[in-house]
Formats: C-alpha cells, sequence, structure tokens
C-alpha cells in the first residue's frame, strides 16, 4: 500500500474523544491518516522573525506529523488575507466581504512555494500527494516545478461557487489553471462540481470528455464529487462514553422540563447563527405557548478572531442573544443559552443526544459535520430531530432531515415547531434512514473512494497513453 503524505494549512492530530479545538477539516484527516500511516505536512501555527524552512517532526499514532514555522507577514497576506478574507467569504458567496488585495495574493503564492519547498523531501517516489483546501489551491503546480511526477490530488473542503461569483476574483484563471497540475480534483457535492465544469467551460474553454475527465490549459484531470462523512462509529461509541452520559445527565438536569435545541458551530458568519438567532425569536413571538419549554443552546468556539468580520459577527451575535434574553427571560427560564468554547467530543456527544432538535442552519457549508455528529449521538430509542440548511452540502445527503431555508426567518419558525411536536415513531423513521446513510457514507468511505480514485487516475492515464 503506498503511503499518504497529505498537505494542509494547518496540522493536529486529535485523540478520538478529546482535542476540543478542533474543525471539520482535522478531524476528517485525522481518521483518515490513522488508517494509512503517513506524513502530515502543514503549518505549525507558530511565527519565527525569519522564514527557514526548518521542519519539526513527531510521530503521532502511526503518522508522521511534520510542520513549519511562518513568518508573521506570511500569516497576515496568506492566512488571514487570501485565505480568509478573499477565498472563504468569496466561496461561502460573501461577496460583500471579501478583500481583494494584491498583497494578499502575494503572500498565498509566496506560502505556497515555500509549503512546497519544505515539503518536497517528505515525499518518496511510491507516495500519493494529497493536498486539501482553499489555502493550498496553487501547491500542486509548485510541487510540479519542484519535479514531483507523484500522483497529487487535491480536495476543496468549502464549496466551489457559482461561476459568475468566482470571475469576481482577481487572476481567477491562474487559480483554476494551477488545479490542473493535479491529476484528480475532489469537492463536497455534484453542485459544487457542476459549478467548476461550468467555470471550465466558459471561461477556460474547456470540456468534459467522455469518460468523464476534465480538459483545458492543454491538460487532462480527473474532477469527482467526493462527499466527506464523520468517524461515525467512533462517535456512537463516544456517545456510549462515561463522560459522554455525564454530560447527557448534567443537560437533563439542568434544562428539566423543557425541549433542548442545540446548534454547534465555529463561530463563523457562513453557519448562519445571526440568521438562527432572529429565527428562534420569531418562534418565540409565534408560539407563545412554548415559552417557559423550550430552550436554545448555541455552543460557539471563536475563530479568526484576527479578521475583522469575525470581531464583527460576534458583537452581533452578544447583542441579539442579550437582547432576546432580555426580552422573553423570566426569573426561572430564559430562552438562550450562548457558550462561546470548546468542548470535548464526548462532552459534545452526550450535549447532541440530549436536545430534542438540532438546529444546523449555515447559510453556505461545503459539507457541514456536526449535521451528521448529532444524528450519530441520538439515541435510537427516543432520537432527535435534525433540522437542516438546504445551503449546507450535507443537504444533497440528509434529505430525511426537515429542510429548511435559514434566509427564511418563518420557514426555521415553522421548522422548529414541526420538530418538537414531530411524533416518536415519525423521528424514529427520519433518523433510522439518516443514522444509516451517516454509516455508509463515513469518513473512511470518504478517504478510500479518493485514495483509490488518486491512484487509479494513473491506471487509466497509461491505458489510455
Ligand atoms: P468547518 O467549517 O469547521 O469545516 P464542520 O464541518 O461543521 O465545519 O465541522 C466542525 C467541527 O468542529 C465538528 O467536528 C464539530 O464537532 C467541531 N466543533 C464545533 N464546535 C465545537 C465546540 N464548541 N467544541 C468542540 N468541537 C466543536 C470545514 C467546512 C465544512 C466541512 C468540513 C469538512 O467548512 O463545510 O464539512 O470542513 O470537510
Amino acid at each position: 500500500m503506498s503511503r499518504l503524505v497529505v498537505i494542509s494549512n494547518r496540522v493536529s492530530m486529535p485523540t478520538q474523544a478529546g482535542a476540543a479545538t478542533a474543525g471539520g477539516l482535522s478531524m476528517a484527516l485525522a481518521a483518515a491518516l490513522r488508517e494509512y500511516k503517513g506524513v502530515w505536512f502543514g503549518w505549525s501555527g507558530r511565527t519565527t522573525p525569519e522564514f527557514t524552512g526548518e521542519l519539526s517532526t513527531e510521530m503521532t499514532e502511526g503518522v508522521t506529523v511534520a510542520t513549519v514555522d511562518l513568518e508573521e507577514q506570511d500569516i497576515q497576506e496568506y492566512y488571514n488575507g487570501f485565505a480568509n478574507e478573499t477565498l472563504w467569504p468569496l466561496f461561502h458567496y460573501r461577496i460583500d466581504l471579501s478583500a481583494f488585495e494584491r498583497a494578499y495574493g502575494q503572500g498565498y503564492e509566496r506560502v505556497n512555494t515555500r509549503f512546497a519547498e519544505t515539503a518536497r523531501p517528505l515525499i518518496d517516489d511510491e507516495d500519493l500527494v494529497w493536498v486539501h483546501d482553499y489555502h493550498l489551491i496553487p501547491m500542486g503546480r509548485e510541487l510540479r516545478r519542484m519535479g514531483v511526477a507523484n500522483p497529487i490530488g487535491f480536495f476543496l473542503h468549502i464549496p466551489w461557487p457559482s461561476h459568475q461569483l468566482f470571475t469576481a476574483l482577481p487572476r481567477h484563471r491562474q487559480l483554476v489553471e494551477s488545479m490542473f497540475q493535479y491529476d484528480l480534483v475532489g469537492f463536497q457535492t455534484e453542485d459544487y462540481l457542476e459549478a467548476f465544469l461550468e467555470y471550465v467551460r466558459k471561461e477556460a474553454d474547456g470540456e468534459v470528455l467522455e469518460d468523464g475527465r476534465v480538459r483545458a490549459f492543454g491538460r487532462t484531470i480527473h474532477a469527482q464529487a467526493f462527499p466527506i462523512g464523520i468517524d461515525a462509529d467512533a462517535f456512537k461509541q463516544i456517545a456510549d462514553s462515561m463522560t459522554a452520559a455525564q454530560s447527557w445527565d448534567r443537560m437533563v438536569a439542568s434544562t428539566y422540563g423543557r425541549s433542548v435545541i442545540v446548534g454547534v458551530d465555529r463561530l463563523d458568519y457562513a453557519k448562519g447563527l445571526e440568521e438562527r438567532l432572529l429565527a428562534y425569536e420569531q418562534f418565540l413571538t409565534d408560539n407563545p405557548e412554548r415559552l417557559g419549554s423550550v430552550e436554545y443552546l448555541q455552543i460557539a468556539p471563536p475563530s479568526r478572531e484576527n479578521v475583522d468580520a469575525y470581531q464583527d459577527i460576534r458583537a452581533r451575535l452578544d447583542a441579539h442573544s442579550g437582547r432576546i434574553n432580555g426580552a422573553f427571560s423570566t426569573i426561572n427560564w430564559a430562552p438562550i443559552r450562548y457558550v462561546i468554547r470548546s468542548y470535548g467530543r464526548d462532552e459534545l456527544a452526550g450535549v447532541y443526544r440530549a436536545a430534542r432538535v438540532g438546529l444546523v442552519t449555515p447559510l453556505r457549508d461545503g459539507m457541514n459535520l456536526v449535521a451528521k455528529e448529532y444524528v450519530a449521538a441520538q439515541s435510537p430509542r427516543d432520537p432527535g430531530v435534525l433540522i437542516l440548511s438546504r445551503f449546507a452540502g450535507a443537504a444533497a445527503q440528509m434529505t430525511q432531515a426537515l429542510i429548511v431555508n435559514p434566509y427564511s426567518r418563518e420557514d426555521v419558525s415553522d421548522a422548529i415547531r414541526r420538530a418538537l411536536s414531530m411524533d416518536l415513531s415519525e423521528r424514529k423513521r427520519r433518523w433510522e434512514i439518516l443514522m444509516e446513510g451517516v454509516q455508509r457514507n463515513d469518513v473512511a468511505a470518504w478517504r478510500d473512494d479518493f485514495v483509490a480514485a488518486l491512484r487509479n487516475t494513473r491506471v487509466q492515464t497509461k491505458a489510455v497513453a
């Protein structure tokens, strides 16, 4: 079996249950790498006065974790700048928040080159190389420039935007051209793949061949959708653990007699937290008989705090939650519990299980793993109801959730009412179908499908040649 060399912006090998800070990408990659015993390379999260390219390596659970420090200017321009102030908002349809600054683009290119130079010695001839996410789109081109001839795949964890939107990015053509240096490019959903292909046809004069490969810029690559999943069995086990049971007990005791609605999201404007609070306010207004018997728990660990838009959203959420609690609370009840911190996965699992409703309403989301975790944590005897935004990639698979338009307060408010009054047999029927999908399309299936397709690109190429 070939080794897997994974390259992503951040590297973190969380333990199965712990590691509170992890985002979706690192959870998924850690689960993927445990199996392949390969190498995981990325930024250490630390700064250095001058870039040296010196690697720090350690072995964790059979995986070689290799990291490099970056200069402050790199972090400003590449990470806070181009990745999180240009690409992230644009790819999540927030062109109003996108900053287009030349220095950001230059920093992005510089760090991709630095990453490729540093990672190069880690790659052996037989390795498969797998690059992740919007921080590192040009990485494949840089590795090729340094003579890496191995199969290289790229997976985008966030949405690929519509063609009209994407062309608002200065130098959009160069970015897409660099993607044609990969053997395989993967997206979360068929819709994102379709949007990418539309760009290729309209802007790059490219074509999709009969065998599904894509031809443009004088090169032919494979492009496919690989919906990511969670480690469903591990999560189910965690949900049955002692810590999860204790967390469940605490939740039940502190919300006695009330139905809990839970939201768990990084504090990010794309997650639709502001719209969700307003929709919940609408629900409280529309359903006065529910006052006192329902509680919305929002857990939102801070994220990307050096970016202005993230400070703004945090301030707005503070204001809304305070205002709504002020307007509706009584001396023994508050409608919202808003918690800005991280929890261990086992604690989260207990919280998910204690909640009658999982409220997952991003305005845009590549996939959304919280929706899948919520389902995996439920008790089969008394499962809760998932409310899911149609704009989460997960909605394409999780059709037994109550699918909502997160921009419509009425729509979300109606779905909350429906979820809270759904009888046990319907909850079970929906949950069983959802759970079957979460287990079938788990992170191992995602990893194995991608790796098999990447390996296969060379087999097919040889056959064609
Ligand atoms: P994220 O935007 O980070 O991921 P998501 O897929 O929902 O979003 O994953 C979040 C992860 O962080 C989940 O595993 C969740 O349990 C964890 N988490 C959230 N809040 C937490 C808290 N308070 N304490 C502890 N853990 C917490 C990106 C894309 C997504 C895509 C993933 C994977 O934006 O669309 O699904 O990558 O591809």
